[in-house]
């Protein structure tokens, strides 16, 4: 997110990326438009199936899960918007469903970046906004760009939250590097220990004795935890060189140093007080600004697709650049420990987030359009219908995809019953021979309809 507001040319740098895998083709689905600088897409985890869209201006809202508008769920009041700043990330309590807790992060109307916790009120699609407590205040004078950053609970509770550098070019302040200061870091917070401000504490195995977690980050303005398995996946926006995406299994993430500004990827930046090279670790993929045909100017990261819909899209890694719109699509084989990597280039730019629904498929928003967008693979889709209702509806079924009425080659239809209650299928569907028809969950269902087999 480094460069919304303008665009500079620079030489051509000849990168060798090889492309090794092939990946699925994906494309978008306009689910949702009109929206006003989406910044962030995620969801509450709270089985509702809702949909909730952050804009950078500071409102969430939320949605049905078939896309139709509920509300205006939060209006966060006193951030600036300047540059980078602005509303960019919202978090659902792991235990949202019983405590109504939820986490903000934004730059405040200083500037400075902030942590803050609201509580839903007896309205589940409005929160509470009196009951606003701010957890932790970053103090980030001087520039509104590099601000991070996204927010996202760990398999052991604690949150999460990227930070920037402080801004500006080449962190002068040398920010990133210092473990004293929590500008350009992942920071982890324990939110459950204290109900006394500031309502959180630190835990006792972060590395250095205050928040943070990991360092040596310039701009991680997108990451995500792989919900398999809670791998890190960080997208660090980079300085005229190179944007690169970091991997570490959760178990091995604590205390790294990612190299910034060292190491500006894989290239040495500002070797001013640096240690060697063993020191850092180093990013598992980076391109090169801009990469041959012009264009790339900030690496927006994304997540691993863990969805059912796209069976051949599963483990993929999908990140994009917000200025060229190029993907990178890239598969980690955690037997051979080796990266394959793939880019395809899909228009219009502006992609400035990549998150999940509850159920797992994947989406992204465009600042620039107003957009949120379905991620669509070219490969098999996997029809999976969930709970009892109508064949017709799209809620039912899973990335609301509701079957064509004749189905393409080499898809399934996996009927989900839920417990309980009988499953019946209103349908009018022609389906090729050869077309898997799955009924899970030892149930049955009774088709009001025609099914025709082909
Ligand atoms: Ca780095
Ligand atoms: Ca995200």
């Amino acid at each position: 997110m480094k460069r919304f507001f303008f665009f500079v040319l620079l030489p051509v740098f000849t990168s060798s990326i090889a492309v090794l895998a092939q990946a699925p083709v994906i494309s978008f689905d306009t689910v949702i438009s009109g929206l006003s600088q989406p910044i962030e897409v995620v969801h509450a985890g709270d089985s509702s199936g809702r949909i909730f869209i952050v804009q950078k201006g500071g409102a969430v809202r939320v949605y049905n899960k078939d896309y139709s508008f509920r509300r205006n769920f939060l209006v966060v009041t006193g951030i600036s918007t300047l540059g980078e700043q602005g509303l960019l990330s919202l978090a659902f309590h792991p235990d949202y469903k019983n405590n109504g807790f939820l986490y903000v992060y934004y730059a405040n109307s200083g500037g400075d970046l902030e942590l803050a916790r609201y509580r839903i009120s007896a309205n589940p699609d409005s929160v509470n906004v009196a009951s606003r407590v701010i957890l932790k205040t970053i103090p980030h004078p001087t520039n509104t760009n590099h601000n991070g950053g996204e927010l996202h609970f760990g398999p052991e509770g604690y949150l999460y939250l990227s930070t920037g550098d402080g801004g500006g070019g080449g962190d002068v302040p040398n920010n990133a590097q210092n473990t004293s200061v929590l500008l350009g870091k992942m920071l982890r917070f324990a939110v459950d220990t204290t109900s006394v401000a500031p309502y959180y504490t630190v835990p006792a195995d972060n590395p250095f004795g205050n928040e943070i977690f990991a360092y040596g980050l310039r701009n991680p303005f997108r990451w995500s935890f792989d919900r398999l398995n809670y791998d890190m996946w960080i997208g660090d926006v980079g300085q005229d060189r190179f944007e690169e995406v970091n991997h570490r299994r959760y178990d091995s993430t604590r205390g790294i140093n990612y190299g910034w500004r060292c190491y500006e990827g894989g290239a040495a930046y500002n070797s001013s007080g640096c240690g060697p090279a063993a020191n850092y670790t180093f990013p598992v993929y980076t391109y090169a600004l801009p990469p041959t045909g012009g264009g790339s100017g900030s690496i927006t990261g994304g997540n691993v697709y863990r969805g059912e819909l796209y069976p051949d899209l599963k483990g993929y890694y999908l990140a994009a650049d917000y200025t060229s719109g190029r993907f990178y699509k890239i598969k980690f084989d955690s037997v051979a420990n080796t990266y394959d990597t793939s880019t395809q280039v899909v228009l219009p730019g502006g992609i400035v987030d990549f998150g999940e629904t509850e159920e797992g498929e994947l989406y992204a928003t465009n600042l620039n359009n107003g957009r949120l967008l379905r991620i669509v693979s070219s490969g098999p889709v996997h029809y999976t219908f969930n709970g009892n209702g109508n064949w017709d509806i799209a809620s039912n079924w899973m990335g609301n995809k509701i079957p064509p009425a004749t189905l393409p080659v080499n898809c399934k239809i996996i009927i989900r019953p839920s417990a309980g209650g009988e499953c019946v299928l209103n349908v009018q569907q022609t389906v090729p021979a050869g077309t898997e028809i799955i009924v899970e969950n030892d149930k049955q269902f009774r088709i009001n309809g025609n099914l025709t087999i082909q």
